[in-house]
């Protein structure tokens, strides 16, 4: 007779559930394997794949300069750029198939509009000075929304924020470098780097989100440790921390309203065009169908090479 195997009873749900908020409360990660509500898996997988697509469209607009870069160290450093968001787009996927999503999927629902990626990447790239505007205004925005990423709940996604938070410094670093050059080069260049702030700040200012009250997810996400800030909080620090750097660099931040309030030691700005966030949200900014057309001619012109590559791996077995 063999011996009785002793079974422990497997945790019934409000167990798991327990367990989840116990984890959740004394701010603990949550891995791959552990249980995790349907909803918290579902929210991770639309906020990682969005951001993983904001990466990969977020390198349309900065490699439409690569050829034209106006010298090689412009190029070299352009390319080091734009290659790290591709980077970033991977890690981004790779932390999103740890939760079941699959990656064809994910790039299929961005083609066909079932996921949303940045707003702030339907905004075309005029002139050279929109690169240096980008690094500075769009990668510094980026900094300000994703530092606190590197303390999300889930592990997957908060390691690969940390990585990705360094490169962003770079990448904001040689921006501002960038336009520090031109401000001290020709009345011309002076007047670009003015008019690329003048297009670039409002739509940076739309990148954290709508205004807390019209923003259906945050509650939840911060009640589960995904974000850790709300969408204003995060777009105050950002207008609190530009101002200075507008001044250093010599560029006038177009907004009348914009004004220091020295009894909350924050500085006011005036009112975002909520209309245009939204209209371009829907598909109607000025660059959304090129940056879709794009993605799907790359998605189908390289479907070879995904085959090739596929039936090579199962042929030696790999
Ligand atoms: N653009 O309830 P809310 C980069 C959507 S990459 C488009 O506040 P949530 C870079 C939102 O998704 C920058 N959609 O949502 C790359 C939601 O729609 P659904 C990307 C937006 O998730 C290359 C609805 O509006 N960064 O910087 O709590 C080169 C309601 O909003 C936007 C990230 O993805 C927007 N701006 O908060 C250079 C960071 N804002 O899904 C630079 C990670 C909102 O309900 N993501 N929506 O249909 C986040 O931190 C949060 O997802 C957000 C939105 C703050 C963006």
């Amino acid at each position: 007779m063999s011996a009785p195997t002793l079974q422990r009873p497997a945790p019934d749900e409000a167990d798991l559930q327990r367990h989840f908020d116990a984890v959740i409360a004394a701010e603990h990660r949550i891995e791959p394997r552990d249980w995790m509500p349907d909803g918290y898996r579902r929210t991770l997988i639309r906020q990682i794949a969005q951001h993983a697509h904001s990466e990969i469209i977020g390198m349309q607009p900065e490699g439409d300069w690569l050829l034209a870069a106006p010298s090689l160290r412009r190029k070299a450093i352009l390319l080091a750029k734009v290659q790290d968001e591709a980077g970033h787009g991977m890690y981004l996927y790779s932390a999103a198939e740890t939760l079941g999503a699959d990656r064809a999927d994910l790039t299929d629902k961005l083609i066909e509009r079932k996921q949303k990626y940045s707003s702030i990447f339907n905004y075309p790239t005029l002139t050279y000075a929109d690169v240096g505007v980008i690094g500075w205004l769009v990668d510094g925005a980026a900094i300000c929304n994703q530092v606190p990423l590197c303390r999300s709940s889930y592990g997957p996604y908060a390691r690969a924020m940390i990585r990705i938070c360094k490169e962003e410094s770079f990448h904001q670093r040689q921006g501002y470098e960038l336009l520090m050059t031109m401000m001290r080069g020709t009345p011309e260049q002076r007047a670009m780097v003015q008019d690329a702030v003048d297009r670039w700040w409002w739509p940076s200012l739309m990148m954290f989100g709508p205004p807390d009250a019209d923003s259906p997810n945050s509650a939840q996400s911060m009640a589960w440790g995904i974000k850790r800030h709300s969408n204003d909080e995060l777009r105050q620090r950002y207008v609190d921390m530009s101002v200075p750097q507008a001044e250093v660099l010599g560029v006038t931040l177009p907004d009348p309203d914009l004004e220091y309030d020295p009894a909350t030691g924050h500085h006011r700005f005036g009112a975002i065009d909520w209309d245009e966030f939204q209209r371009v949200l829907a598909g109607d900014g000025p660059a959304n169908a090129e940056r879709i057309r794009r993605r799907r001619a790359a998605r189908d012109d390289n479907a070879w090479v995904v085959e090739a590559a596929t039936a090579y791996a199962s042929k030696h077995g790999s």
